[in-house]
């Protein structure tokens, strides 16, 4: 399909995606790889535009749970023909801070919809792209608190309508992911985010070099 590398980061709130999306790029480079790094939702102007409404409701409304999925899928199609597809078959390392996991999880063992009716949806949104390796980079929901709590100190922000959706959604949301990589131990690579960020690190270095 593609000569590329996909590469998810996947995970509840605060474990350090994007902290070891960064890392993983950097080490790519300084290696002579060319590398894409983008996220979800977003990665797309109309994706930003979708994560403005999805975490701050900046449209005025706060979306139903079903207008939820498909604003996430809307947000990935756009970012999957515009942004992904193309970066693949020109042969780079596209590193994606959440992908099609996070909706799982989520929209799935979170909000309570129908798994197969989301792998489905999320199929026609993707055209088949999947990432061939993804980081669970998991952490309990209080360290995860902490996280999101010192990130919000950090970048003077304050909590978003999904994070705020209280401990019994994000309970399940973590074993979503739990569960969905049990499922797939080949493609899905299960981290213990709770970990000093350098020992996370070495486990997501070590993963890429056996893997490419
Ligand atoms: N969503 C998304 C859905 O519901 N469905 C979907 O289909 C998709 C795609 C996205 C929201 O949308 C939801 C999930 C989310 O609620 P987001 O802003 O992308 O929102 O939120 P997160 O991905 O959760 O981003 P966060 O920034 O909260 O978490 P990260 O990226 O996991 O964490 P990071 O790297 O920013 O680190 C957080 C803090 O912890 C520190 C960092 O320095 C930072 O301060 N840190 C560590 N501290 C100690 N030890 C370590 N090992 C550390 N690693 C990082």
């Amino acid at each position: 399909m593609s000569k590329g590398l996909f590469v998810s980061f996947e995970g509840p709130e605060g474990g350090g995606k994007s902290t070891m999306l960064k890392r993983t790029a950097e080490w790519l480079i300084e290696n002579g790889k060319e590398v894409l790094c983008t996220r979800e939702p977003g990665g797309t102007k109309l994706g930003d535009y979708i994560r403005d409404m999805l975490k701050h409701d900046s449209c005025g409304e706060s979306p139903t749970n079903a207008a939820e999925v498909l604003l996430f899928l809307a947000s990935r199609a756009q970012h999957v023909e515009k942004v992904i597809e193309p970066a693949l078959k020109a042969g780079k390392i596209v590193l994606c801070d959440r992908f099609e996991d996070s909706t799982f999880a989520y929209q799935s063992y979170g909000r309570g919809y129908d798994l197969n009716i989301l792998l489905n949806l999320n199929k026609f949104a993707t055209s088949g792209y999947s990432p061939s390796i993804v980081f669970v980079l998991d952490i309990g929901l209080e360290d995860s608190l902490n996280r999101m709590n010192k990130r919000q100190i950090q970048t003077n922000t304050s909590a978003d309508r999904i994070e705020l959706a209280g401990k019994e959604f994000h309970h399940r949301v973590r074993d979503g992911f739990l569960d969905l990589q049990k499922k797939e131990p080949n493609r899905k690579f299960l981290i213990d985010a709770s970990q000093e960020e350098n020992m996370v690190w070495e486990q997501v270095k070590s993963i890429l070099i056996n893997k490419m």
